[in-house]
């Protein structure tokens, strides 16, 4: 800590590091590093701030009255960002470790989705969990996509948990890949993201909310990506749930990074910049008719790639 003192009557001015906990606009509220919650205001030329930033921040008292602002931005090890509406690439969470992507059979599973989170996962080299959660929920339908959706995952090399927070199946197991990361809980809205944080944070009583009678889709209940430290070590941010997660700013090469299986059969194809649609000796081809490649995974990948990056080559 650094202590200033400019007026020693009137005024002193102590600096600090924080971690961002959430932006709400203006201001962001900010966990110091004595356990302090505070809310400060960046300057202008820090740009914006994401739960999970770490940040300087200078509190100052004058007269009875304490200003606090954030006066630096540390370098981030990762930053998790999506393309929005205007084609703007925004940040969403920063010094993430790893992404765990929650599904459900209600609102439906969404396998596009969580294939863009596994792209963006690999974009940024972080690890991904996928979390099949209301487990008690499945009828004969879903649970025959829930078992195609855990087949599939592992088979590529990613851990996949079931979760339900009415029997408490799978919740230790979720506790224990938590363990030392910095998570974030990304998925559809009404997954059950905030309730799974809940169980995974004590004392805790963040709002969740019910899906549409009509729709049968979540209500968008979280709006604010928020950090919170974990009990056994690490942390965990809990986000808005979304329709879409666009990656539009990831460039082709990176999408087929993302899709594991894929970039590692594109390594036999006999050319290097294989499109893998009209080339002959094509391995990716091959493992497609051989069903070593899920034909929906190809479809997504050739989805994801036709939107990257202004269609930026290999
Ligand atoms: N049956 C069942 N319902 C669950 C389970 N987990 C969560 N829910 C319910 O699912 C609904 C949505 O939960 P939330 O935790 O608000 O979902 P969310 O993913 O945080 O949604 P957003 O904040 O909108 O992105 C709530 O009504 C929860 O009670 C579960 O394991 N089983
Ligand atoms: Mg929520
Ligand atoms: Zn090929």
């Amino acid at each position: 800590m650094t202590k200033k003192h400019t007026n020693a009557a009137a005024e002193a001015a102590n600096t600090v590091s924080a971690r961002v906990i959430a932006n709400y606009g203006a201001d962001v509220e900010l966990l110091t590093n004595q356990g302090e919650r505070i809310i400060a205001t960046p300057l202008k030329r820090i740009g914006m701030l994401v739960s999970g930033d770490n940040v300087s921040v200078t509190v100052t008292s004058q007269g009875g009255s304490t200003s606090a602002r954030v006066s630096r931005l540390e370098d981030r090890s990762t930053t998790l960002s999506r393309t929005d509406r205007s084609g703007k690439i925004k940040a969403v969470a920063a010094n993430l470790t790893q992404l765990v992507v929650v599904t459900a059979p209600a609102p439906p599973f969404d396998p596009m989705l969580i294939d863009r989170y596994t792209v963006a996962a690999r974009n940024i080299g972080v690890d991904v969990t996928i979390v099949i959660n209301k487990t008690d929920l499945l009828d004969s339908n879903s649970s025959a996509e829930a078992d195609a959706i855990e087949a599939l995952y592992t088979s590529i090399g990613y851990s996949v948990l079931r979760c339900c927070l009415t029997n408490g199946e799978g919740v230790d197991t979720l506790i224990s890949c938590l363990h030392d990361h910095v998570s974030i809980l990304v998925g559809q809205s009404g997954v059950g993201k905030s309730s799974l944080l809940n169980k995974l944070v004590p004392d805790l009583d963040v709002r969740t909310g019910e899906l549409s009678k009509q729709s049968g889709l979540g209500k968008h209940t979280t709006s604010v990506t928020t950090w919170f430290a974990l009990p056994e070590g690490g942390a965990i941010i809990d986000s808005a749930g979304v329709r879409q997660f666009s990656l539009d700013h990831i460039p082709q090469a990176d999408v087929q990074a993302g899709f594991k299986e894929i970039s590692e059969a594109a390594q036999y194809c006999k050319f290097t910049n294989c499109t893998h649609v009209h080339e002959p000796d094509c391995a990716v081809k091959d493992a497609l008719a051989e069903q070593r490649i899920s034909a929906q995974r190809f479809e997504h990948f050739t989805v994801l790639r036709e939107n990257s990056a202004n269609g930026r080559q290999y």
